[in-house]
This record gives structure tokens, C-alpha cells and sequence, in this order.
């Protein structure tokens, strides 16, 4: 469910006439979205022309013109890193791409940001849509003034804004200040993000899972009982649901907001904790899922409420439409208790 908009807004726009909205505002942070916006669109050019120009490859390898090329998740990484330096707001950035923390020129940057540069690897090279995820959280003060990995240690609740660039049949960025989902289209021709729903909202209830089923022997009981479920006929409840499964979180959550259902990586014995990072893709999915009216758990507890113990931690998680995620909290409550 959309709010279509009346008139022709770019991204920038946007940006600026809901910063107006605050009169005490610095405009920090609407320049930080506005520099995750240029980079998207550099990232986006480069990925629709990947196997042009060999971005494809692995890193080391040279071009047809005998230059040698980046990996297209390094050079994600790269662009979004060096589009938040430029602008000095941000003094730190935690990425996928790094194994540590990034500081950035501006130490005294007031804003923490974590990247997804990339994210649905095993999708590059089968041209199928891919994504950027960004989460932003403001440093809070400490008594030593110096910059450590624990500033970036927030749940998240604590998130101010956060949001994703998907690379589809067009790109799309969307994003959440904590006032509702913005969503933009790139326009390729005028090289612009063009406002295309303005306050999207998630179906209360949908009719399609999505989960990588392989896993299913090492799944909890609730779990598999809960996919059971989606599959029984059932004319009253929609069911059986329909199963869909990209492999890109990006592209299966987007696909979520818009149509409805739940999207799950769970625990299993090859993922003990899920495979998904809490801070650079279920925090900023959750936020956006929730400013959209669904919800995200880790299978009992609200994903945003989980304090963070290190920078890359995995979770389990069960997000999207509120119905779906609820019943699914239902069946593994109830065969959790069976089974202890
Ligand atoms: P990545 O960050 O290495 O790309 O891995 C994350 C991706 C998600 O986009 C996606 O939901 C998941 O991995 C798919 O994993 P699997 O292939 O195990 O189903
Ligand atoms: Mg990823």
C-alpha cells in the first residue's frame, strides 16, 4: 500500500523540505542522506554495467582495456566510504567489506554509519537484483572524548535513520528518518531519484513466505510447523501461501513491504545465530519494516531491542507483515515449549 505523490520531487528536495520542517536543524543529516544518494547512483551506474566492464571479477583482474578492476562489492564499499568522508558529519563507519571499525577524516563527526556496501553477493554474477543497506546512529558523548569500536555498540532503537538502495529492473532507494518510508526511482535519464511513495505502509497480512528451504531438516520444530502451515490448503486464510525466495535480503524484503507476507533466515545447525548481521541488515530492515506498519523479531524478541555485543553479530529474524511475523512468534512459542 502506497501514497502515491502528486508532483515531480527529487531526492534532494525531499531531503531539504522535510529538514524545513525542523527549524532547529543542521542539515548534518540531511547531507549525509544526500551523500548516500550520490553514491547509490554511482554504485547503480557501475552495476548495470558490470559485465561491460568486468566489475564482475575478482579482484586483481584487468578490464578489456588492460586496467586492473575492483570487485563490485569493493567498489561499493569504496564509494559509499568515500561519499560520507567528503562531507566530515560521520566518524565512523562499520561496513561488511571491514573487519574492523573505518574512522574517517572527520573524528569529530557526530554520526556512526553502518554499510551493507553490497549486499546479496552470490547474486553478482547471475545479474539478479542486488542491494546497499545503511543504518546511522549519533555518537554519544564520552567522558575521554576518543572514538571506540563501543560508540557503535547501539541497538536498535537508537537508530535515527535508516534504509536501503535496491538494484532491480530500475534502482530504488528508500528510507526512514523514524516519520514513515520514503520511497525514490531512479530516473536514468536525468540522473535523478525521482519521490515515487511517499508513507508506505506494509499489508497487515500476505500471502507469501520466503526462506531458504534447504535448511529445513535442521530447523527448529516450531519452524517447520509454521512453513507446514503456509502450505496447507485453505481457502478462508489465503493459503497455501506462495513461496518466493531471491537470495538478495534487499530484493526479498522490498518485495515484502510492497505485497505483504514474511521473510525469515532462522537458526540452523549450519547458522546457529542465522546467517544475517543484526547491525548492517536486520537493525535497518527492522526500522524500515516497522515505519511501515509490519514487525521483525529474532523469533521471540523485537530485533531493535537486541544490544549489540560485537560490530558483526548474526541473528535469526522473522520480519515483515504483522499477522504473518505474529503467527510465526505463535508456533515456535508453542513447540519451543513442547520440546523442553
Ligand atoms: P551477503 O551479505 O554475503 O550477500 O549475504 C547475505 C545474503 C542475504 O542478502 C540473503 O538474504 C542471504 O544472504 C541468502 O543466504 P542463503 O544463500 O544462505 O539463502
Ligand atoms: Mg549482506
Amino acid at each position: 500500500m502506497t501514497s502515491k505523490p502528486d508532483k515531480l520531487i527529487t531526492l534532494d528536495e525531499y531531503i531539504i523540505q522535510a529538514q524545513n520542517k525542523f527549524p532547529g536543524a543542521t542539515g548534518e543529516l540531511s547531507q549525509l542522506l544526500r551523500d548516500i544518494g550520490l553514491a547509490a547512483k554511482i554504485i547503480s551506474r557501475e552495476v548495470n554495467k558490470a559485465g561491460i566492464t568486468n566489475l564482475l571479477g575478482s579482484d586483481g583482474s584487468s578490464n578489456i582495456h588492460g586496467e586492473s578492476v575492483k570487485r563490485l562489492d569493493l567498489f561499493a564499499d569504496q564509494q559509499l566510504i568515500s561519499a560520507l568522508d567528503r562531507s566530515m558529519i560521520t566518524c565512523m563507519v562499520i561496513s561488511e567489506e571491514n573487519d574492523g571499525i573505518v574512522r574517517l577524516n572527520s573524528e569529530g563527526g557526530k554520526y556512526i554509519v553502518y554499510l551493507d556496501p553490497l549486499d546479496g553477493s552470490s547474486n553478482i554474477d547471475v545479474n539478479v537484483s542486488i542491494g546497499s543497506i545503511f543504518s546511522i546512529y549519533m555518537r554519544q558523548p564520552r567522558f575521554d572524548k576518543k572514538l571506540v569500536e563501543e560508540d557503535a555498540l547501539q541497538p536498535g532503537t537508537r537508530q535515527v535513520a535508516a534504509g536501503y538502495v535496491l538494484y532491480g529492473s530500475s534502482t530504488i532507494m528508500a528510507y526512514t528518518t523514524g516519520l514513515g518510508v520514503s520511497a525514490f526511482t531512479l530516473d536514468p535519464s536525468i540522473g535523478e531519484f525521482i519521490l515515487s511513495d511517499d508513507d508506505f505502509k506494509i499489508p497487515k497480512h500476505g500471502n507469501i513466505y520466503s526462506i531458504n528451504e534447504g535448511s529445513y531438516n535442521s530447523w527448529a520444530d516450531g519452524l517447520k510447523r509454521y512453513i507446514k502451515y503456509c502450505q496447507v490448503e485453505d481457502p478462508d486464510t489465503g493459503r497455501p501461501y506462495t513461496s518466493r525466495y531471491i537470495g538478495s535480503m534487499v530484493a526479498d524484503l522490498h518485495r515484502t513491504l510492497v505485497k505483504g507476507g514474511i521473510f525469515i533466515y532462522p537458526a540452523s545447525k549450519r547458522y546457529p545465530n542465522g546467517k544475517l548481521r543484526l547491525m548492517y541488515e536486520c537493525n535497518p530492515l527492522s526500522m524500515i519494516i516497522e515505519q511501515a506498519g509490519g514487525k521483525a523479531i529474532d523469533g521471540e524478541k523485537r530485533i531493535m531491542e537486541i544490544q549489540p555485543e560485537s560490530i558483526h553479530e548474526r541473528v535469526p529474524i522473522y520480519i515483515g507483515s504483522p499477522d504473518n511475523v505474529s503467527m510465526a512468534a505463535e508456533f515456535l512459542a508453542k513447540y519451543a515449549m513442547q520440546e523442553a
